[in-house]
């Protein structure tokens, strides 16, 4: 229970549900805390998710400091229950918690050109900081996360159990991402061959995931920590892109509403390139854009699969959500690939 977690955690006052996330359930405590109860079904060895949260946030931190910057609104700070623990485990639930950051919003909607610029500064900080970090030392939270291959590969086998009997309701959706499937691989190929290098990534860059300063309408730190492992830059450009360059939100499954936005796109690339552009290798350069499409196409494929599983993974909050959610993601895809040679032409820009 909540109560039993902030009691062991040492923090008292009211948990107002808090967020919006499809996986764990967080809580708001007096603007002082954060507390969230993992989704162990999903992240089914929470004391590794919780080792890579304290190693990562601990060496942002000393890097800051030593940097002569004030990490106290750069990261997240967790805190260890009275007894010292990471996680405070109560039967098969998993309860952490960390400070709240004070006069400091998110964005899941109306995002503008100068909010993806800030925000593509906060992912290529966060990056940076984490470049002399051994990806290494990282627990690989859930293996294949971005292997959008075996994402398909998933979503055949769900189609062949059909466990909802809801396959048929989605046939349009299936025939458009087995059409694509060719697309899958670029990353994971390019991984392979060694000519996109695995990094330090997040993995779950949501626009969402990024804190802005009420004063300043600056990024200030990305949260959201739990997928941290070893991937791809391209994962956290991607993804970054599939949600913040959407003219809509995730689950706005009307088709004249859902493009994906190019000036979005351009300020986001703008602001990434700035940071990122030395460090990339000419195979991650050429892949910045074709990243966007693969990681909706991929997420998308994730909510399809799902459907058909009966809603067993993402939280829905009514029967075809997640249908509505690939509505939307396909519709993007659709979108991003009809401009491709312009979003191309703006990476080249900011090269
Ligand atoms: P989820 O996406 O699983 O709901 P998040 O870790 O993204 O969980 O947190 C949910 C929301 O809580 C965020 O969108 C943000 O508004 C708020 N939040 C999370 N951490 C902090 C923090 N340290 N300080 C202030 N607000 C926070
Ligand atoms: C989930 O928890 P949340 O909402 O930040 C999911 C991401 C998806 C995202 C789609 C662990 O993220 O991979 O991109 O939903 N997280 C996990 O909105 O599966
Ligand atoms: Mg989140």
């Amino acid at each position: 229970m909540i109560k039993d977690a902030l009691d062991s955690f040492g923090i008292s006052g009211e948990p107002v549900n808090y967020g919006d996330g499809h996986i764990n359930s967080t809580y708001n405590i007096d603007d002082k805390y954060i507390v969230q109860r993992l989704n162990t079904e999903v992240f089914t060895n929470p004391e590794g998710v919780m080792d890579n949260a304290f190693l990562v946030t601990e060496h942002i931190r000393k890097k800051l400091v030593s940097l002569g910057k004030n990490p106290d609104r750069k990261t997240i700070e967790f805190i260890r229950t009275k007894s010292g623990e990471k996680l405070y485990m109560d039967g098969k639930d998993a309860y952490r918690a960390y400070k709240y950051i004070g006069n400091a919003y998110t964005v899941s909607d109306k995002k503008t050109p100068e909010m993806l610029y800030q925000a593509a500064k906060a992912i290529g900080e966060f990056q940076n900081l984490l470049s002399d970090f051994d990806a290494k030392k990282l627990f690989t939270v859930i293996p294949d996360f971005h292997n959008t291959p075996k994402r398909v590969e998933n979503l055949k086998k769900s189609i062949e159990r059909n466990a909802s009997g809801r396959a048929d309701m989605a046939k349009d959706l299936i025939d458009y991402a087995l059409s694509l499937e060719d697309m899958a691989k670029i990353i994971t190929d390019s991984i392979a061959d060694g000519s996109v290098p695995l990094r330090v990534s997040h993995n779950d860059t949501k626009i969402n995931n990024v804190l802005f300063d009420c004063d300043t309408n600056e990024g200030l730190c990305l949260i959201d920590l739990d997928t941290v492992m070893s991937g791809s830059y391209l994962y956290d450009f991607g993804d970054a892109m599939r949600f913040g360059a959407s003219s809509c939100t995730e689950d706005c499954a009307e088709l004249d509403k859902i493009y994906f936005d190019l000036d979005l796109f351009e300020a986001f690339t703008k602001g990434y390139l700035e940071s990122a552009s030395p460090v990339l290798t000419d195979r991650e350069k050429e892949l910045i854009y074709t990243s966007a499409i693969i990681m909706t196409y991929e997420c998308g494929t994730r909510f399809l699969a799902d459907f058909i599983d009966g809603d067993t993974y993402f939280r829905t909050a009514y029967p075809t959500h997640n249908l509505d959610r690939t509505i939307n993601q396909f519709a993007l895809v659709k979108d991003m690939l009809n401009k491709k040679d312009k979003g191309e032409a703006i990476v080249k820009k900011y090269l």
